[in-house]
């Protein structure tokens, strides 16, 4: 008996119901604020699709934490501990979102004493649900996935972003880690503006590695076990093993593509999700 079944099953049906409210208001709502840069929006269907989840999942699961995107920015702790803690992103790939570009996801974590156990990821427009669940497998709409078996890098597809940071000494970085990878070379180099969703393709098999700097947890949580439990694995941009508060990830189908690819990254280290400004005393 999964001690957890129930509440992955209800993660599936909450995310199927966020999903149709985001589906609703693509291009309709066109309210746009701004959070840490001028490039790092979020709308009112963000706020009310976190909403939606939070609200549901608390009167089902009332002793559960959480660390959504809208209430960190909000000002609530991004903290995690022992406790059963759901992870939400309510809409990643807000950028997609309000510009009408078809991958946008809503994307649920579920922790327990910190270990990821399972992910839920929605991609509201193209009516895909990934799932994943610790030793249980991954799936897309009930067919089971599997990482791409290729082991040469230069046989391989890249999936990356720009992410939210336009400071030019971090957007040199970014340049300078895709032109290496490029030129190794590889068959290409893609981004589909949801992280959430890059790690579901990783899964799927159709890239080989994702990689970014700059993400949130919220953004990986889910997608982090449905890539694993499709034979892939989580690693830090510097080859390390893989940190949920870093804001840094590499999924990858291989640990030889995860070496060669991080050898080529330029790292850098944004401000943990841990240590915002609610948590200095
Ligand atoms: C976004 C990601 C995107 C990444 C951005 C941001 P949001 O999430 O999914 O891939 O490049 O840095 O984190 O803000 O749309 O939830």
């Amino acid at each position: 008996m999964d001690p957890w079944q129930d509440a992955m099953d209800h993660a599936v049906a909450v995310a199927r119901r966020a999903g149709t409210l985001v589906r609703d208001a693509v291009q309709k709502d066109m309210k746009v604020m701004l959070k840490s840069s001028s490039v790092d929006l979020v709308t009112q269907t963000d706020q009310k699709v976190e909403n939606l989840i939070i609200q549901s999942v608390t009167e089902k699961f009332p002793t559960h934490c959480f660390i959504g995107e809208e209430s960190v920015a909000a000002g609530e702790a991004c903290l995690l501990t022992d406790q059963p803690t759901w992870i939400v992103d309510p809409v990643d790939g807000t950028t997609n979102f309000v510009h009408g570009y078809p991958f946008v996801a809503v994307s649920i974590g579920f922790t327990v004493n910190k270990q990821l156990e399972f992910g839920v990821v929605y991609s509201c427009l193209e009516d895909k649900m990934y799932t994943g669940r610790k030793g249980r497998g991954s799936f897309c709409n009930g067919l089971s996935l599997q990482v791409s078996s290729q082991k040469d890098i230069t046989q391989s597809m890249v999936a990356t972003e720009f992410g939210s940071n336009r400071d030019p000494e971090v957007v040199d970085k970014i340049f300078c880690s895709m032109r290496r990878i490029l030129c190794l070379p590889v068959h290409g180099m893609r981004g589909a503006g949801s992280a959430a969703l890059n790690m579901c393709h990783v899964a799927a098999g159709s890239v080989e590695v994702y990689y970014e700097t700059g993400i949130h947890c919220w953004d990986v949580a889910a997608a982090g076990v449905i890539v694993t439990e499709a034979g892939g694995l989580l690693m830090d941009v510097d080859g390390g093993p893989f940190d949920l508060m870093s804001r840094r990830v590499v999924a990858v189908n291989c640990q030889i593509i995860g070496d060669r690819v991080v050898k080529q990254i330029e790292c850098f280290s944004p401000q943990r999700d841990d240590e915002g400004p609610q948590h200095k005393t």
